[in-house]
């Protein structure tokens, strides 16, 4: 395989070239957000884009590093803030590195055993995911939250348990502060 360049566009976080781009409607969604009432509601109206991915396209194999740009849009569903999926790699023993580019947020993180790490989202900074953590980011401002993030080549993803279970914390907003709550239906 050749070497080769991509390009970001900072500010809205797209990658112009060599890029397969995910969409993510709340349709993609349904039961992750706990206002399941509110989500209906939504995809009635007109079923937002809650977040996309741009991939910048790489074999998935052990020796390569993926690497994209995720745009979570500003907003809520009832009252929890837009968030990404979240999935535990299908190699579990495998890290990630996100640099946040623009915006505020949190990236909840959860092991098997439910132990539970929430770290900040801002402008500059690079959160270490390590092995065996599962892995949401939620935007918690009112801008787009734009991250790069980089990931070995064959980690691969397993969205099944965070489908059926979700995390074990929801973030939302109470009378406009961010709060972090058990989640009811864990
Ligand atoms: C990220 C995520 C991306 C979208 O690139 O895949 O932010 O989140 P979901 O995959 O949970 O929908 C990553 O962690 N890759 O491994
Ligand atoms: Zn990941």
């Amino acid at each position: 395989m050749e070497p080769f360049n991509s390009y970001l566009n900072f500010n809205r976080g797209e990658i112009l070239s060599n890029c397969n781009i995910v969409v993510r409607h709340l349709s993609d969604m349904e039961g992750m957000y706990y206002d399941l009432e509110a989500t209906q509601k939504i995809i009635n109206e007109d079923d937002r884009v809650i977040y996309k991915v741009y991939n910048i396209d790489v074999p998935e194999k052990y020796g390569h590093l993926q690497h994209c740009t995720s745009i979570i849009y500003p907003g809520r569903v009832g009252d929890e803030f837009h968030m990404t999926k979240g999935h535990f790699h299908a190699q579990e023993d495998t890290a990630e590195i996100y640099l946040v580019l623009q915006g505020t947020g949190k990236l909840l993180m959860q092991k098997k055993d439910t132990e539970v790490k929430i770290l900040d989202m801002q402008s500059g900074s690079i959160s270490y995911i390590p092995p065996y953590w599962a892995h949401r980011t939620i935007n918690t401002g009112n801008k787009p939250l734009i991250f790069f993030a980089v990931y070995p080549g064959e980690a691969g993803h397993n969205y099944g348990i965070i489908e059926s279970k979700g995390f074990c914390k929801l973030i939302i907003d109470k009378d406009g502060q961010i709060k972090v709550i058990d989640n009811p239906n864990y």
